[in-house]
């Protein structure tokens, strides 16, 4: 699904606010994913602690966070800016593509929760947008 060159622009600015808190958003959003789909704990056994903002729940949220950031410079082409992490995530790490949908929704939640006043109507429709297109691109080596 299409942005808009207005809508790519909200986004722009929605995230430039999220980039001095890649941890905190990225550990509460990963620690949300674990503790409501548990099934997601398969792919971090080899960590020894997965609970709520665990050191590396907190290290990789930042990850994760960050690789969303990366996304939205490269929103004019996720497929292409995220063929790598789409092949590193089909390949190696062998992530059901049906995860990306749900991390994808509870970044969405923690970044609502975290700035309730900047996520208007508008912002939400345009993030919620992003977040699919960021979804589908890191599926896109599954097809
Ligand atoms: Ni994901 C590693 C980004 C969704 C499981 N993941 C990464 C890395 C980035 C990243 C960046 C580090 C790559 C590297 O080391 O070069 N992951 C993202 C993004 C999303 C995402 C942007 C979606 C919004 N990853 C998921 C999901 C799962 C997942 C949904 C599983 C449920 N990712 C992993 C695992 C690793 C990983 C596992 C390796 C972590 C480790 O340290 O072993």
């Amino acid at each position: 699904m299409s942005l808009s060159a207005k809508e790519k622009n909200i986004v722009r600015t929605f995230f430039a606010k999220a980039s001095s808190l890649t941890e905190e958003i990225g550990n509460d959003a990963l620690s949300r994913m674990l503790v409501v789909y548990p099934q997601t704990k398969t792919y971090f056994a080899h960590w020894k602690d997965l609970s709520p903002g665990a050191p590396m729940v907190r290290k990789h949220g930042k990850t994760v966070m960050d690789g969303v950031l990366y996304a939205v410079e490269k929103i004019d082409d996720l497929v292409g800016g995220l063929l790598t992490l789409s092949e590193l995530h089909a390949f190696m790490l062998r992530v059901d593509p049906q995860n990306f949908k749900i991390l994808s929704h509870n970044i969405l939640v923690v970044l609502a929760i975290t700035f309730p006043d900047d996520f208007t109507p508008e912002v939400h429709v345009a993030v919620d947008k992003f977040l699919v297109n960021l979804a589908l691109a890191l599926s896109e080596k599954y097809r």
